[in-house]
C-alpha cells in the first residue's frame, strides 16, 4: 500500500469513530457500589440513537431482557425500569443504532451490597 495514502487511512480511522453516539453516562454508574438496588437503569448518550436492547445479569444468572416500553425512538436519554434482584454483581448490555445506521453496543457493571 501506497505510503501516503495508508497515513491517510489512520487518520480517518478516528475520525469515522467519533462520529458515533459515545455512551456519555449511565446511573448507576460504572463500577458503583450502591447500598440499595436501582430501580431504573438511565443511559445518556452524545448523540441521539435508538435504543434497541438492555440486558442485565446477576452474578452468574442469565441475562434478562428489560422492557423499553415507549423508549422506541431516538433520544439521548433513556430510564429503563428495572427490578429489585437483590445484591450482587450486575453486567448491563445495551444495543442500540445510531443515526447514521450503525449498530452500536455497550456494557457496564455495579454492584449491590
Ligand atoms: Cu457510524
Amino acid at each position: 500500500m501506497n505510503r501516503l495514502l495508508f497515513a491517510g487511512l489512520l487518520v480517518l480511522i478516528p475520525l469515522a469513530a467519533a462520529a458515533h453516539s459515545q455512551l456519555g453516562t449511565t446511573i448507576p454508574a460504572n463500577g458503583a457500589v450502591l447500598k440499595e438496588p436501582p430501580t431504573q437503569i438511565v443511559l445518556t448518550f452524545a448523540k441521539r440513537i435508538r435504543l434497541t436492547r438492555v440486558q442485565v445479569a446477576r452474578d452468574q444468572d442469565r441475562p434478562v431482557d428489560l422492557d423499553l416500553g415507549d423508549q422506541k425512538a431516538f433520544a439521548t436519554r433513556f430510564a429503563v425500569p428495572v427490578a429489585d434482584k437483590g445484591r450482587g454483581s450486575f453486567r448491563v448490555e445495551w444495543r442500540g443504532l445510531a443515526s447514521d445506521g450503525h449498530a452500536m453496543r455497550g456494557a457496564f457493571t455495579f454492584r449491590v451490597e
